[in-house]
Order: structure tokens, then C-alpha cells, then sequence
């Protein structure tokens, strides 16, 4: 297949920058065809074909039409040259996968919404937070750091092997957001390991070449 993959969504999306991450670190060449979730009127229509629960991102790649970040990012990896970012053994594989199911289940909504929308950008667009829906966000929050913390342990990536992973790139976009608010980066300062892989993260191209434009 020639076509050159096509990803709709935009740069302030955690899902969009898990997706792009994904396309970079596998050096697939592709476009990034805007779709503004926010905008006054909504999604275009053209694009509830893409994606009927209209979020981003949506992919397309020749007669390939994919919605849902991990399947995106699983064939990303497996359809083109590049490093691998899943292991070949399974039990590895089954840890990447678990930490994306965990970090799609509860560390988006909690470390983004919970943390973030609310306690950072509320307040910055004069409204009130919820104050309650903080502090157990920051309860959820700090599970999952405890959960990716044991399962980095002393490696130098999250699934606790040698190398990056899907996983890896799953993770560092909602913790982007998360370290914009001081509870967020004094949880992080929590575990050591941690802070590192998020410095390690922080300083790799794809990571520098989708921030956010905010
Ligand atoms: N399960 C979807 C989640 C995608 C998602 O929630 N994207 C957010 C942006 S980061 C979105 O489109 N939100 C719009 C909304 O909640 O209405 C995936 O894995 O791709």
C-alpha cells in the first residue's frame, strides 16, 4: 500500500499526539488533516463517517479506515518498517496492552479532566472548579503513578523492558497535562523512576515536535 496514511484530529488532542508520536517514532511519512472537536459548530458532518462518536482521532490509510487510538498506534507499528514499539514475546506484549487498557480507563479521564481541565484551565477561563472532583481525580491519579512506578522499576521504559513501547507513548501525552498543575508534578516527584522516564520522554524529537500549540 502507497498511500500516504492520513490522521484527522488536531494537536491539542492527547489521543491525536498518542497517534502522531506513534507515526514519528516509526518515521511514517503522513498528514495531519485539522478536525477541531471545539469548534462553535461541532465536527463537520463529513466526518461522522469517520467516527461516529465524533472524537479525534480517526485514521485512514488506502481503503483502511481506523477509529480508537490503540488500534491505530498497534497497526501503525505493525503495518510499517521502523523500530519495533510492542515487543515480540507475549508476556511483554500483555504488560504494554495492560498499561494502555489502564491508562485509557482511568488515567485520562482523572489526570486530564480531573487534574487538569479542572484545576488548571477552569480557573484560567474565570470558573469555578470542582473542588471534590479534584481531590479524587488526584486519589486516581496517584494509583496509577504507584502502578506505572512498579512497573518500570529500574528500566528506563514503562513496561519495564529495554526499549520504548506503545506504551510509553500512551502515557506521556496525558502526563503533559497532568505536570501543568502543581499537584500533578509534586505526585510525579513521588517516585523517582518516574521522573526520570518523564525527562527521558520529554526529550525525544516526537515528543518536541507535536506539542501543543496552546
Ligand atoms: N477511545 C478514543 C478516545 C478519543 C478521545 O476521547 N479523544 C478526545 C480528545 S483527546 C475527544 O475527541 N474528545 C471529544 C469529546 O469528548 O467529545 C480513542 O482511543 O481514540
Amino acid at each position: 500500500m502507497t498511500d500516504k496514511p492520513r490522521l484527522f484530529g488536531a494537536d491539542y488532542s492527547v489521543y491525536v499526539r498518542i497517534a502522531r508520536l506513534a507515526l514519528l517514532e516509526k518515521n511514517v511519512d503522513h498528514a495531519l488533516v485539522p478536525v477541531d472537536i471545539f469548534a462553535r459548530d461541532g465536527v463537520p458532518d463529513w466526518y461522522l463517517e469517520r467516527h461516529p462518536f465524533k472524537r479525534i482521532p480517526a485514521f485512514e490509510h488506502g481503503a483502511l479506515r481506523l477509529s480508537e487510538t490503540s488500534a491505530i498506534t498497534r497497526y501503525v507499528d505493525e503495518a510499517f518498517d521502523g523500530p519495533a514499539l510492542q515487543p515480540a514475546a507475549a508476556t511483554e506484549r500483555a504488560i504494554v496492552n495492560q498499561i494502555i487498557g489502564l491508562l485509557d480507563s482511568y488515567a485520562y479521564r482523572a489526570m486530564v479532566w480531573g487534574v487538569y481541565v479542572e484545576g488548571v484551565s477552569k480557573p484560567k477561563r474565570g470558573e469555578t472548579p470542582d473542588a471534590a472532583l479534584i481531590a479524587t481525580s488526584l486519589e486516581t491519579a496517584a494509583t496509577c503513578l504507584a502502578t506505572l512506578s512498579r512497573s518500570i522499576g529500574d528500566a528506563d521504559w514503562l513496561a519495564g523492558g529495554g526499549r520504548l513501547t506503545l506504551a510509553d507513548l500512551h502515557a506521556a501525552p496525558i502526563l503533559a497535562y497532568f505536570t501543568r498543575a502543581p499537584e500533578g508534578r509534586s505526585l510525579l516527584a513521588g517516585h523517582a523512576n518516574l521522573a526520570l522516564w518523564w525527562e527521558r520522554m520529554r526529550g525525544r524529537a516526537s515528543f518536541e515536535a507535536t506539542r501543543p500549540s496552546d
